[in-house]
């Protein structure tokens, strides 16, 4: 089906990365959408092309309900009373990733999940492109799905978030996959946790091959109908990893593919990821050699439970991107501190309830430093073992006098650090910086 916008009032919603990218999308098309962001001085606005008019500073309520068409941004959140309006009197809003499904004319890995979206978009890019594709790569990991099309490319990768999918109603794509599914952002959903699932599930609407991992319900996903789909994960499923204290190994209907200790990927949230982009490459029909190459030789992103620093006995790991309460969960399992895990965290827990660490503080040898907005909510998980401090740089001056040969510093804050930082990189590239300024 082929979608024409012209003679329509298009109205862009943000205008960070994909607002730009939407903007540039539709002035390729020879039209000229209008723009509205809520700051008064937009960070992305030397980006923005020239003619193109623009609200900033509110949400304009005229501008918005004379629209046709209203690209929203993943940032702002679409149950908003003056977009909840606009939706019923008829007028369409999508998201970014709508415009691009609707143009794309090669297949598209969709991978969504809470945690691990970015590893294991990477790895497939980097496994699809030492199969011969020209796998592009986009979405939520921070280059605009719509700047792909402008890519030479043969295959697509896209990283979706539930803001992303929220406003998302055609896509179709050749494999979808949710990863893994536990509370974040639950302050975006009125209805909570349920809808916020929901919405992760709904990458599956459409797609050819999907992808059910051992985290997810089956009675989750009883409303979907799916044409074919691979399990991963649990005894019973087509990929399965078969672990025990020394050894993980990846294995195809009980076949031996690949022995984690092989690779650089610790942990069990990356067996899975590894797991996951097995199964797709596989489904891609990628050549297992070609697959294998990569996973043997990649190792974690940056801000993604790395090492930075170790003297004195004393590691010091970046986990900046832990930006939920599962996350810092995951980080403490991967963990094997033989003296005190001094955990950084803090930020914008969004709403998150985090008892569920409660029993994991009150077992470990652990000293939590407890940071940014969330502080004083985060140090009453476990008041015993916790410090209050108002900023990062405070709790790395205190652990710097504190810890001793054995121990390991974590910041795995699990919460978002928009509160104290522009985005986690920042966050991570801070603790890097005291890190150096303090061993
Ligand atoms: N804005 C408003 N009103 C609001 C919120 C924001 O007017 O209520 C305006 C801001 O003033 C700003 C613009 O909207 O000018 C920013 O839009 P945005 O927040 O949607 O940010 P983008 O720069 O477009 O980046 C977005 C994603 N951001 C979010 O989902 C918050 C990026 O994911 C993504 O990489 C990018 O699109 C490209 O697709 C970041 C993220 O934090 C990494 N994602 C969340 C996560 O991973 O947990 C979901």
């Amino acid at each position: 089906m082929s979608y024409n916008y012209f003679g329509k009032k298009i109205l862009i919603l943000g205008i960070g990365l994909t607002g730009i990218s939407c903007i540039n999308f539709f002035l390729k098309k020879g039209i000229t959408p209008k723009v509205i962001d809520e700051s008064v001085d937009p960070l992305h606005l030397d980006k923005m092309p020239k003619n193109i008019q623009y609200k900033f500073g509110t949400l304009e309520h005229k501008w918005i309900l004379e629209s046709d068409l209203i690209v929203i941004s993943p940032g702002i959140s679409s149950f908003r009373p003056i977009l909840i309006k606009a939706r019923i009197l008829g007028i369409e809003i999508i998201s970014d990733i709508e415009l691009f499904t609707r143009e794309a004319i090669f297949p598209i890995i969709s991978i969504t999940g809470t945690n691990g979206k970015s590893t294991v978009a990477t790895m497939i890019q980097k496994i699809a492109k030492n199969a011969g594709y020209n796998a592009c790569l986009g979405g939520n990991i921070g280059f605009p799905a719509l700047n792909m099309l402008n890519k030479k490319a043969n295959l697509y990768i896209i990283e979706l978030s539930s803001f992303q999918l929220e406003n998302t109603f055609t896509l179709k794509s050749k494999i979808a996959v949710v990863l893994n599914i536990s509370e974040d952002h639950i302050n975006r959903y009125p209805n909570g946790f349920a809808q916020y699932k929901k919405i992760k599930f709904s990458i599956y609407n459409g797609a050819e091959f999907c992808i059910i991992n051992r985290y997810v319900q089956k009675k989750d996903l009883i409303k979907n109908t799916f044409k074919k789909y691979i399990s991963i994960g649990t005894k019973k499923s087509h990929y399965q990893i078969y672990c025990n204290q020394k050894n993980a190994i990846l294995c195809y209907k009980n076949n031996h593919v690949l022995n984690m200790r092989h690779t650089f990927l610790h942990g069990h949230h990356n067996y899975d990821n590894a797991l996951v982009s097995l199964a797709i490459s596989d489904i891609m029909k990628f050549p297992r050699n070609k697959t294998i190459d990569i996973l043997k030789n990649f190792s974690t992103l940056p801000h993604r439970l790395q090492t930075i620093h170790y003297s004195r006995g004393i590691s010091w790991i970046n986990d900046s991107k832990s930006t939920n309460v599962n996350s810092t969960k995951v980080a403490l399992d991967s963990l094997n501190s033989k003296g005190t895990i001094r955990l950084l965290l803090g930020g914008d827990r969004k709403f998150a309830n985090f008892n569920v660490l409660k029993n994991y503080f009150k077992k470990l040898k652990i000293k939590i430093y407890c940071f940014g907005k969330d502080r004083i909510y985060l140090s009453n998980i476990c008041k015993k073992k916790s410090i209050l401090v108002n900023t990062l740089k405070e709790a790395i001056i205190l652990i710097s006098k504190e810890a001793v040969s054995g121990d390991t510093v974590l910041l795995s804050p699990g919460c978002s650090s928009l509160d104290q930082f522009s985005n986690f990189e920042e966050r991570g590239n801070f603790f890097i910086k005291l890190i150096k300024e303090v061993t």
